[in-house]
């Protein structure tokens, strides 16, 4: 039995920008667990700095390391894995990477493709793209690409103060195609003026205007626009989720199971949103060929219902670490056949990507 973690560096083709930051290269935590004659894989969610949540490669790596090896080792189902680090706090993205990795492995043991043990699927996955801030042009540019390779939703990050601009010129452009921004928590309930200039533009969602991990403003703000509020980062359990609903902050999830802490959570906060009205589809974080695979199953799972940011990674890097990568047709993307989550790992250039490897049991 063996448990390596690997620090895997892939160049962007170009930064990707949001409202908290430029990322040039995705820095992604890839875990190894070996056993049984199983290899069973994973990929941490977080970046190297603390900005998307307040977690980072490095309290990921610790947390994962010093806390929830020890857990892994006994090779428990997901679900159990979740009620035995239960009393660990927070940490949702490093838990979730070992979480997700028990989903390959026990897929993988039972010789069945990962979606299979998710519950009922369509047989593929609605696929829409997120575009990073980038001036108008480049932005127009990039959204009349992505219409023309069929994404079947266009989300735009969008930034303090340029939001009109970059909504209406899209907008102008491209009347009817769905459209989404993403704020990344850049405003408070004082820029509510800004915010109700962009509410007539008929967007799907505005994806988290507000603080990270505020329900109550965004409540008050569903009520002042016409537009509904979908929650990414401020729904970080189950129970965030619940309330979030109650008070009625958000009419669509955004559903990443790293901010989650893995599928079982995020299976239950899908269940709860659509029992009670709401939309949910799945994010990305950058993933590589691995972390893909993960969500692409999710996000093919007849609960779903609204197209994720699970874009092809050829919009992301030249070459990925894995050698079947996903194709989008007709906007769809298919789950890989498994087992387990499917993928054919380019070895020698995931080699040649890792900067550093450690051995942890
Ligand atoms: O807010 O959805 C987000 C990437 C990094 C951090 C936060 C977000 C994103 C994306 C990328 O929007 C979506 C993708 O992986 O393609
Ligand atoms: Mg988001």
């Amino acid at each position: 039995m063996s448990f390596k973690i690997s620090l895997v560096k892939l160049p962007f083709l170009a930064p990707f920008t949001t409202s908290f930051g430029t990322e040039a290269e995705r820095q992604a935590l890839i875990l190894e667990f070996k056993s049984e004659g199983i290899r069973a894989f994973g990929e941490c969610v977080t970046s190297e700095g603390p900005f998307y949540s307040y977690e980072d490669n490095q309290t990921s790596l610790h947390v994962m390391r010093d806390h929830l090896a020890s857990v892994l080792k006994k090779k428990p189902t997901p679900e159990d894995f979740v009620m035995q680090t239960e009393h660990i706090r927070g940490h949702n993205m490093a838990k979730a990477a070992v979480e997700m990795l028990l989903w390959d492995y026990h897929s993988k043991l039972a010789g069945r493709p990962l979606v299979r043990a998710l519950g009922p699927s369509k047989g593929y996955a609605d696929v829409g793209i997120s575009l990073g801030i980038d001036k108008p042009e480049v932005t127009l540019e990039r959204v009349a690409q992505a219409v023309e390779r069929g994404y079947k939703r266009v989300k735009v990050k969008i930034d303090r103060g340029k939001e009109y601009e970059i909504v209406r010129s899209v907008r102008d452009s491209f009347p009817d195609i769905p459209l989404s921004a993403d704020a990344n928590s850049c405003y408070t309930l004082k820029d509510l003026p800004a915010l109700k200039r962009i509410d007539r533009f008929g967007l799907v969602y505005l994806e988290q205007p507000l603080e990270h991990d505020d329900l109550l403003d965004h409540a008050r703000l569903a009520k002042e626009l016409s537009t509904p509020i979908c929650l990414d980062e401020s729904i970080s359990s189950v129970e965030k989720a619940r309330h979030a609903i109650e008070i009625g902050a958000c009419k669509v999830i955004n559903i990443k199971p790293g901010r989650l802490g893995g599928f079982t959570n995020s299976l239950k906060v899908a269940k709860l949103a659509r029992k009670h009205g709401g939309h949910v589809w799945v994010g990305g974080m950058l993933e590589t060929g691995i972390g893909r695979s993960f969500n692409v199953s999710f996000a093919s799972l007849k609960l779903v219902d609204y197209p994720g940011d699970t874009s092809p990674n050829d919009k992301y890097f030249a070459r990925d670490i894995v050698k079947n990568p996903f194709v989008m047709k007709d906007g769809r993307m298919r789950p890989n056949a498994g087992p387990g989550i499917g993928v054919d790992l380019d070895e020698g250039f995931l080699a040649s990507s890792t900067a550093e490897s450690w051995k942890i049991f």
